[in-house]
């Protein structure tokens, strides 16, 4: 199958898991707090295209879809959001503390931006190990005024660590703009500075995107030190439910630049798929997310005699 197919399957995979899941969120069956990657499903896909098993992958709080285009079966992620027992961390883990090493995810963390230290270290090891393999992270535009990001670039490149920083560039953090909070809105030259190479990219193109990253990684492989890539996109959801974001930017983003949209027009027009197959190809990862839903409601909540088994590595420790 053309790859770009692929993509385009892997697409509806994140906007149907999040729409999916944002209704059921609303009906009150997902525990927690909500942060969909909806808006943002070529950088999902292109990301999880280019990565492999044995790669190591530090996803952010937008990043649902993702884990499942990663391999993680989509039922133990849903059944995970939900808080099941049945969940790929036993419903422990929850959107921002799910992991799955058999895959490459090690796991995101609530600390925005404290990854990019541990990527450091994950990349350090398989570079002592002379492996081809590399360590992604995935940070939002915000994560960018932290300390930690900038440490992480500068030892990466001094090192020449293989890590390939995927920056979503969204253009907010919360409801701040990326230029109110920063020095420039197009935050790979800040990987300049570092002298790494970088590139910005459309990340609602999904061919673009799909190139940038797929260069980025074979550049990594090769062993020349780290690949940094912003990807311009824009969020559907704000953080709070009155919009701050004016008419016309989200008409834009929404309607003439969205992404999913964006695929069809090139796939169509390119002669790979017509829009009958576009179409069975949402409604079969529609009917998949839809089983994965069931799954997760029918599964059982976690013991709670359990609540204190798997919280440290080799440790047991008594619940008070
Ligand atoms: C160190 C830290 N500071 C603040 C927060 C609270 N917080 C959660 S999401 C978020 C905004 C993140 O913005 P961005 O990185 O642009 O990601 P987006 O939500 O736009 O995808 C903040 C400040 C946090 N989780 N960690
Ligand atoms: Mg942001």
């Amino acid at each position: 199958m053309d790859v770009l197919l692929d993509l385009y399957r892997d697409m509806w995979v994140v906007r149907a898991f999040e729409l999916g899941l944002e209704r059921e969120f609303k009906k009150g069956n997902v525990p927690g707090m909500l942060h969909t990657g909806l808006g943002q499903e070529a950088v999902q896909a292109a990301i999880a295209q280019s990565l492999r098993h044995t790669d190591a992958f530090f996803p952010d709080h937008r990043c649902h879809g993702l884990l499942v285009l990663a391999g993680t079966p989509g039922e133990k992620i849903m059944a995970e959001l939900f808080g099941k027992a049945t969940g790929v961390c036993s419903g422990k883990g929850g959107s921002l503390h799910s992991a799955d090493p058999s895959v490459g995810n090690f796991g995101d963390n609530a600390v925005e931006g404290s990854m990019m230290a541990t990527a450091l270290g994950v990349a350090l090891a398989y570079k002592m190990q002379k492996r081809d393999d590399l360590a992604a992270v995935i940070v939002g535009d915000g994560t960018s005024g932290r300390g930690e990001w900038h440490e992480s670039l500068n030892l990466a490149a001094t090192w020449k660590l293989p890590v390939l920083y995927c920056c979503v560039n969204n253009g907010y953090a919360i409801s701040t703009a990326v230029g109110k909070a920063h020095a420039t809105e197009n935050l790979y030259e800040f990987a300049c500075a570092y002298k790494m190479p970088s590139i910005q990219v459309d990340g609602n193109d999904i061919v673009a995107a799909h190139k940038a990253t797929e260069e980025a990684v074979d550049h990594i492989r090769k062993g020349n030190g780290p690949f940094f890539i912003e990807y311009k996109t824009w969020r559907w959801q704000g953080i709070f439910s009155g919009e701050f974001r004016p008419d016309d930017e989200v008409h834009y983003w929404r309607e003439e630049h969205e992404p999913i949209k964006l695929a069809q027009q090139h796939l169509i027009s390119s002669g790979i798929a017509d829009a009958a197959q576009l179409e069975q190809i949402k409604a079969e990862v529609e009917a998949q997310v839809e089983d994965w839903i069931t799954f997760a409601k029918d599964s059982p909540a976690p013991d709670p005699a359990k609540a204190t088994s798997n919280v440290y590595v080799g440790w047991e420790i008594a619940a008070r």
